[in-house]
């Protein structure tokens, strides 16, 4: 089973994360890595933070000489941020502090996990919730998820995103989409492929700063060279749409996973929601056939069909307002204003790359459990022989 787990807070010493599960001779480089948590940190919107942080992974374990092992994969992703914070992080007790904690946050904020996670974890300071529910988080995550993306670039899989939606303005994205989908939304400041959008986005993003208020909005991520049949129908866990939301919903502020159009298919009749079918003689990857549209996005059954996966994601506006919403101090039991310290506008770009990120494990997943294989060579032989299958099977 290919999993990761993540460990490390937002002002701690670093983010650790441990993937299993990637076969030995997978070629991995630490900058196949850092160039997805440099994306992360992009995005018109974000705060002081990114400003301090230069994300690079170090391995720590399962690669040797630019190859996987086929042990576990340990990296870790030091925080720079963590020198200003040691006296509050400190694991160790410190002499001289009374309640062991400094920089205590008692003013808990609505929509953050402060109250709720001090209340279940009997925590007197919300900061011992925070740092752990904290966006930066996700650093790991997207460490895991280039690992996952370097995999299925070996059998031609690409992922990525663009911004569709910011704080009430759609963007309109061009049909079809540009074939290296992340080149061009990389080199808008929001991830966007509309340039006219994105004027008016920005221009959003700094009246909503000004008024200390925030930004949600929606990604679209995209995978394309996918074969039919990851995933499966027969069992409610091992269907790939509902592992595909689980992930995404996972993502600290998603609210909402739309597949394919999404909630427009209830919208719709069948005959408008359903891809029709016709041959194509050649079309390997989808079995020998085509959909004359993809408003699927490439999900059946809880199976992919080979037609490019597509997954709308939400994220609602970030709960650290400058303009602090009223709550209470748990310290008093008062009313009192939110915390605020620092914090981003909006993150909507970065999450696009996260979502991305957790796409391609949830995708590298089904490919082990569908290919298997211990070493990479033995995950082609079987990924090539199920393709040389297929290509064989309708009107050939
Ligand atoms: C975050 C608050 C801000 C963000 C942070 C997530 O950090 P700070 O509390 O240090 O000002 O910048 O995001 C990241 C550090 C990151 O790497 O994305 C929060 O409260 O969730």
């Amino acid at each position: 089973m290919l999993r990761f787990t993540t460990a490390g807070e937002s002002h701690g010493p670093a983010l650790t994360v441990i993937l299993e599960g990637i076969p030995a001779g997978l070629p991995l480089l630490a900058a196949d890595v850092d160039v997805d948590l440099t994306r992360r940190q992009q995005g018109y919107g974000r705060g002081r933070r990114m400003q301090i942080e230069r994300d690079q992974v170090e391995f720590q374990g399962g690669v040797r000489a630019g190859e996987t092992t086929g042990a576990p994969i340990a990296m870790r992703i030091a925080n720079r941020d963590w020198a200003n914070w040691q006296e509050i992080m400190d694991p160790a007790p410190r002499e001289g502090d009374a309640d062991g904690r400094r920089r205590a946050v008692t003013r808990v904020r609505p929509g953050h996990a402060d109250l709720t996670g001090l209340l279940k974890y009997d925590r007197d300071d919300a900061r011992d919730i925070l740092e752990r529910a904290s966006a930066r988080e996700t650093t790991a995550r997207v460490a895991a998820g280039a690992v996952c993306r370097r995999l299925l670039a070996e059998f031609g899989v690409t992922i990525g995103s663009h911004l569709v939606h910011l704080g009430g303005i759609d963007a309109v994205a061009p049909d079809p989409l540009p074939a290296d989908l992340n080149a061009a939304a990389d080199a808008s400041p929001l991830r966007t492929l509309d340039a006219a959008a994105e004027a008016a986005m920005v221009a959003r993003i700094d009246a909503i700063k000004a008024e200390g208020n925030t930004l949600g909005g929606v990604c679209e991520v995209v995978v394309r060279g996918l074969p039919v049949g990851l995933g499966s129908h027969v069992s409610w866990d091992r269907k790939l749409d509902g592992r595909l939301a689980q992930a995404m919903l996972s993502i600290p502020a998603v609210k909402g996973v739309g597949l394919g159009i999404g909630f427009e298919a209830a919208r719709r009749t069948g005959a408008e929601v359903h891809d029709e079918i016709e041959p194509a003689p050649g079309a390997v990857r989808t079995g020998g056939v085509r959909r004359r549209s993809n408003r699927a996005g490439g999900l059946e059954g809880g199976m992919t069909t080979g037609e490019p996966l597509v997954i709308q994601v939400a994220m609602k506006p970030i709960s650290t307002l400058m303009r602090p919403l009223a709550t209470v101090d748990v310290a008093t039991g008062q009313p009192a204003a939110a915390a605020a310290e620092r914090s981003d506008v909006t993150a909507v770009p970065a999450m696009g790359v996260i979502a991305e990120a957790m796409a391609a494990v949830i995708l590298s997943q089904a490919w082990m459990e569908k290919f298997g294989g211990d070493a990479l060579t033995e995950t082609r032989r079987n990924h090539d022989a199920y393709l040389s299958h297929l290509a064989g099977r309708i009107g050939s």
